[in-house]
């Protein structure tokens, strides 16, 4: 006998629906894409594919570990809580509220009590310590934004079903299956596009995956866009193709301004930097401007590297010019379902890290800073971090460092369900439930999806005697930062927690639910607890939302539960101006902020100018630019334990083009050392001419074959951390962020 259940796969942004058969052991049988899933229609990708097989997983922890004579040993709940209390609050006592740091990592993007109860716990810490995987990742996205319109999670995404042109900048859509861009079977919308005549052009230092399937390919150097994209807004400029239009016209300030900015940055002017011809250049905005939708969006290539804010923000800046913000086959702004608190103006730099001077963006301190923060001493030393769903020793600058800098620490606590490079770490790990334990709503992604959709999956096995939900583990967590001693009620914390958001939502104009009094709205709401309550809050309060009676078609929590394949909301429609959050009303196309940092960017090209002058010299010894990939059956550092994903291949290879091996003298399936300003490692060669010359490429998230870490089959195959060669005081001026593509290293045969 066999259970169907329908649910969303939180194991990347693509939120496809998935059709699961369960045994009477709720063991996963089979799992196949929902054909009747409003959004992803039958879709499915290797990882989803094995949502079993990580359910099942004999190294994915259930019982809480404590640290006894240095060995992480099995505790009960009451005891791993026990020792939280002690040796958290001893911290806070000897050292402070602010030398505990807080680590959040991406899965928390992915999952309901992530969503909802990290922040109660960052609060209840009392800490400006509080980093997360943003800022190896999208954090320029979000300042860009931020200062553009007003709020920083105010993202447009590419109306990929309607567009005629895609212009790709550093993404890999068809191994990533979206990012920033929601949209499940990207392969078969990129596909269709091809099919309706409209064109895709991928600006990559690779011929990846997306890139060998695209009309045109311009293999650009890496860190360049910046470059390139002035010299496309120049080349709008100056051939007169300038044309934000009609619906723009009133909402944007600024625009003069910008392209005079980028008057000094024509094609021919860049060319040999980005390592492009200028008519490619020129060409380029040339089609841009002629198609009547189009749309550039840049992702993980043009966000982890030096300008990375810069160019973010000229992303945006170049939809507005050719008239595809705000416009059906353009950029758009989502529609969620969910109620989101009104963005007051956004505020960055608010405060800084107190080692480098670090902005502090989203509020939050670049993770780039965190190994500072632990060991220079003085008051505010950070001596004590929680992780949550994360892995910077794999993920984060320098890991090797902060390796040795966790292991001095007074104390780690970690939320994680695995015993990875950075829990091994840990003196109290704590395990959330299993994927299929657990409810899914995507809060972050349906704000990022290029349909406007709802979807709601209840708990399909239940959480075995005394086994904490996730939330609940966070609210303990928060209410032993604030002192209690456990155990803690958790009912009446979360009834703290869904007061405070009840009070923020009745307090907003814009709500469906304003001006309601707070009780009532609690009361309607009884019968739920946790995060499904705060979720049938925010969808009740939402722009489709039931209003708890005003409009009795809307949307509730019960009305989604009634429909297991999702809620089509239709379309991306125009949001401008009521998106927008800025204090002037308008889109500032040239925030001073992002604006201050092109004397950097003018800088950087002379000296790139030098260097390009000798990059044709196919014996030259220059040192090799570093970039990263993805895999389609790898998920950051995570996944490496499946044996369906890895089947038994190494898929963390040093990939470089036959010229630079040839001149090395490294070979395919040999060893190379990698070395750079911040470290070295070994790995597998892999001579392959997808890379531009000059280029080499690593995938992160490998390295497991650490001391401690209880990951069997990712430990087999060990695998370079590409982390250790990124450098720590590499950032982004702006936003902070880390930068992670375009590192110089050298290699030779190890
Ligand atoms: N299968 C799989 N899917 C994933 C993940 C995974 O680990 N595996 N991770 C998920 C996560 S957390 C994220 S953030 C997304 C990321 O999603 P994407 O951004 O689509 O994926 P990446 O493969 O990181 O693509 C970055 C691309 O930028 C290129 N690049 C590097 N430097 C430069 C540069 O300077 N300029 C330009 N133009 N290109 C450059 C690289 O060659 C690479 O092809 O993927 C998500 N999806
Ligand atoms: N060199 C280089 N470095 C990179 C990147 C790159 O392209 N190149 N990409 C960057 C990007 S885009 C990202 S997003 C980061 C990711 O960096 P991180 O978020 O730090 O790392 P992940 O590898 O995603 O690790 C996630 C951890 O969460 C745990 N986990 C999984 N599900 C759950 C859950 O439901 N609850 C809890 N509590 N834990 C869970 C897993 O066991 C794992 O230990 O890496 C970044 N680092
Ligand atoms: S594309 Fe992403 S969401 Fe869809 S099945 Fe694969 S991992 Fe899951
Ligand atoms: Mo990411």
């Amino acid at each position: 006998m066999t259970r169907t259940v329908i649910r969303t796969c939180p194991l990347c942004e693509a939120t496809c629906g998935l059709r699961l058969e369960l045994d009477a052991d709720d063991r996963v049988v089979s799992v196949r894409g929902d054909e009747q899933d409003v959004f992803s229609a039958g879709y499915l990708c290797p990882k989803g594919a094995t949502i079993g097989e990580l359910e099942a997983d004999p190294d994915r922890l259930t019982t809480p570990r404590i640290r006894r004579d240095g060995q992480l040993v099995e505790a009960t709940w009451q005891e791993a809580y026990a020792e939280v209390a002690r040796r958290l609050q001893a911290v806070q006592a000897a050292h402070g509220h602010e030398a505990v740091a807080l680590y959040l990592g991406n899965p928390n993007v992915h999952n309901l009590s992530g969503q909802l109860y990290v922040r109660p716990l960052a609060k209840a810490l009392q800490t400006p310590n509080i980093s997360s995987a943003s800022s190896v990742d999208q954090l320029p996205k979000h300042v860009a934004c931020g200062y553009l319109f007003g709020d920083p999670l105010a993202i447009p995404v590419p109306d990929i079903d309607r567009t005629e042109l895609l212009v790709v900048l550093g993404g890999n859509p068809r191994v990533s299956n979206g990012s920033l861009m929601t949209a499940p079977d990207l392969p078969g919308r990129l596909n269709a596009l091809r099919r309706r005549g409209g064109r895709l052009v991928v600006v990559d230092p690779v011929r990846t995956r997306t890139a060998e399937r695209a009309d045109q390919h311009l293999a650009i150097r890496p860190g360049a866009d910046v470059w390139l994209l002035l010299a496309v807004i120049e080349t709008l400029a100056s051939e007169g193709l300038v044309d934000p239009g009609d619906h723009l016209t009133d909402h944007l300030d600024g625009l003069e301004e910008v392209l005079a900015l980028a008057a000094p940055f024509t094609a021919e002017r860049v060319a040999a930097a980005c390592g492009l011809h200028a008519e490619e250049i020129r060409g380029l905005a040339r089609e841009l401007a002629a198609t009547p939708r189009a749309v550039v969006y840049g992702r993980l290539g043009t966000s982890t590297v030096p300008f990375g804010t810069v160019t973010s923000w000229l992303v945006d800046v170049v939809n507005v010019l050719t008239g595809n913000l705000d416009r059906p086959g353009g950029a758009m702004f989502p529609l969620p379902a969910h109620h989101r608190s009104p963005r007051r103006p956004f505020r960055h730099a608010r405060r800084h890290s107190r080692v480098r001077g670090l902005p502090e963006a989203i509020g939050e301190l670049p993770v780039a800073g965190l190994i500072d923060e632990m060991t220079t001493p003085g008051p505010g030393q950070v001596r004590a971090l929680i992780t949550v769903a994360g892995n910077p020793v794999l993920s984060t600058p320098e890991g090797a460092r902060l390796d040795a800098a966790l292991a001095d620490l007074d104390l780690v606590i970690a939320v994680d369900p695995y015993v990875t490079a950075t829990t091994r770490h840990a003196d109290v790990l704590l395990p959330p439930p299993a994927i299929l334990q657990r409810p899914h709503y995507d809060l972050a992604f349906t704000a990022l999806a290029v349909r406007n959709v709802a979807n709601h999956s209840p708990a399909a096995v239940p959480l075995a005697e005394g086994q904490p939900d996730e939330w609940e583990i966070l609210l303990t967590l928060a209410a032993i930062a604030l002192g209690q001693q456990p155990p803690v009620d958790v009912e009446v914390a979360d009834a703290f927690v869904l007061q405070q958001a009840v009070a923020g939502v009745v307090a907003d104009p814009g709500a469906r639910l304003a001006t309601r009094d707070p009780d009532e709205v609690v009361a309607a709401l009884a019968g739920r607890r946790g995060p499904e309550r705060l979720l049938d809050l925010l969808l009740r309060a939402g722009p489709y939302g039931d209003g708890f009676g005003t409009h009795p078609d809307g949307l509730s929590l019960a009305a989604l539960e009634a429909q297991p394949h999702g809620v089509d909301l239709g379309p991306l429609t125009p949001r401008v101006p009521g998106v927008l959050a800025t204090a002037s009303g308008r889109i500032e196309l040239a925030p001073a902020a992002i604006v201050a940092d092109l004397e950097r960017v003018a800088r950087h090209l002379d000296a790139v100018d030098a260097t390009a002058a000798t990059a044709s010299d196919p014996g030259d010894r220059r040192p090799l630019v570093l970039v990263g990939r993805r895999h389609l059956r790898t998920n950051n550092s995570w996944s490496h334990n499946l044996p369906g994903l890895a089947k038994g291949q190494q898929l963390c290879t040093l990939q470089l083009h036959p010229e630079d091996a040839a001149v090395r003298g490294v070979v395919d399936g040999g060893q190379a050392v990698v070395r750079s300003a911040a470290g070295s490692v070994t790995a597998e060669v892999e001579v392959t001419d997808r890379l531009r010359p000059g280029v080499v490429s690593l995938p992160h998230g490998f390295g497991h074959d650490l001391e401690g870490v209880e990951l069997s089959v990712a430990r087999a195959r060990g695998g370079a951390n590409a982390n250790v060669l990124s450098s720590r005081s590499e950032v982004d001026a702006v936003s902070g962020n880390a930068v992670l593509n375009g590192i110089e290293v050298q290699v030779a045969p190890a």
